[in-house]
């Protein structure tokens, strides 16, 4: 029987992938045995339940008027290093370089221990902070300083070491699911609940509707798909971009057509009456959202940048489409929809490829790998 290690988690706790693989990935690591403690602002939204092996430790930010900005990276470190010492933990696995990285390494030299780093870059902050000179510095010291640094796509890496040149190796571990939740279930009352007629296809888009999402190309690309084939649109999520997205509804004459549906729990129910998704960002590192599809049986249109070719097969699960390229995106959705031998392809395409390669059991024993390979057992 292997090790059982304890284990710290930060992350994100508030709604977004990297909060999601790192809180998933804490669940999994418990269900194995190990004992996980995540230290962050507020409770992980995807922890609902209480695990007799999963502990919360909150970080509270002195409010103390002198400080101009709370000292949120501060109070972090020295959560981490009072739960390093209490819990005698044997590793931190960070996710996201600053300021996470950065914290443990600082809570490590306050701890006087010798507790592993294990950082996870996600995306944004490479891709977005990377460019940022005040950042970038510490980002690379944040890398080469924590003992196992993963990245969640080959694209990733390449574009970390274009940015930053960090003088450390950057292993590759993908999103993954649990089959478990994420698989086609009988879900039809809800196209009842949303009015949606049978003959219509349904289209689904799930985002935090940030710029980088492009969610108006979902909308310019729907317009075009529904003269040609009875559609409705599902918009899950809500973000900055969502004004913009109502209002082009509205100038595109799509209102009843398309349907928000805010941030939702459970989406497997929500793919599992949708015929396919699309991803159109100009930015993505792996696209969580497209694998969660995936393992119910949707084909996904995805952008051909970051990671998502890694994801989305082109001509094998779905297709591949340029930035912004609409009409082409429109075209190759409408042949998906309306070519059942294609889509059955795809969609079965699909629940193979995840159950394959981004299965949980198999992306959770590498992390596993890693942190036993850092600690030096087995
Ligand atoms: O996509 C977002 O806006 C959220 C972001 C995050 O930091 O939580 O997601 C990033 O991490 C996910 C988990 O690794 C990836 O699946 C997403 O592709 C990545 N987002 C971007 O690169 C924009």
């Amino acid at each position: 029987m292997s090790k059982k290690l304890k284990i710290g988690i930060t992350c994100y706790p508030t709604v977004g992938g990297s909060g999601v693989v790192a809180t998933e990935l804490g669940k999994l690591l418990a269900e194995k045995g190990h004992e996980i403690h995540f230290i962050s602002s507020s409770l992980p939204f995807r922890l609902k339940k209480m695990y007799h092996n999963i502990f919360y430790h909150q970080v509270e930010v002195n409010q103390y008027s002198v400080f101009q900005y709370p000292p949120y990276d501060i109070a972090l470190a020295s959560k981490m290093a009072e739960v390093i010492q209490r819990e005698e933990l044997d590793l931190l696995h960070v996710h996201y370089a600053i300021p996470h990285a950065v914290c443990a390494i600082l809570a490590k030299q306050m701890s006087g221990t010798d507790v592993k780093i294990v950082t996870t870059l996600h995306g944004t902050d490479i891709t977005v902070l990377g460019y940022d000179p005040s950042l970038s510095d510490a980002i690379r010291f944040g890398i080469e300083k924590s003992d196992v640094v993963t990245a969640v796509s080959n694209s990733l890496i390449s574009q970390t070491y274009d940015l930053l040149k960090p003088d450390k190796r950057l292993d590759p571990v993908y999103n993954f699911i649990d089959t478990r939740v994420y698989q086609k279930s009988d879900s039809l009352h809800l196209k009842e609940v949303y009015g949606i007629k049978d003959e219509e296809k349904v289209v689904i888009h799930v985002s935090n509707f940030r710029a980088v999402k492009r969610v108006p190309d979902v909308v310019k690309a729907f317009a075009k798909i529904e003269q040609k084939v009875p559609a409705k649109l599902l918009l899950v999520g809500d973000g900055p971009e969502m004004s913009v997205v109502c209002k082009l509804v509205g100038e595109l004459n799509l209102r009843g057509k398309v349907l928000f549906l805010g941030k939702q729990d459970n989406l497997e129910e929500l793919y599992s009456i949708s015929d396919l998704k699309l991803l159109l960002s100009e930015k993505e590192s792996f696209g969580l959202v497209a694998l969660e599809a995936m393992a119910c049986g949707v084909p996904c249109i995805g952008t051909n940048i970051g990671g998502i070719p890694e994801v989305i097969l082109d001509g094998e699960t779905g297709f591949l489409c340029e930035v912004g390229d609409v009409s082409s995106i429109a075209d190759k959705a409408i042949e998906i929809l309306s070519n059942k031998t294609l889509h059955t392809y795809f969609s079965s395409n699909s629940v193979r490829l995840v159950n394959e390669k981004f299965n949980a059991d198999i992306i959770v024993k590498e992390y596993e790998d890693l942190y036993f390979k850092i600690l030096k057992i087995g």
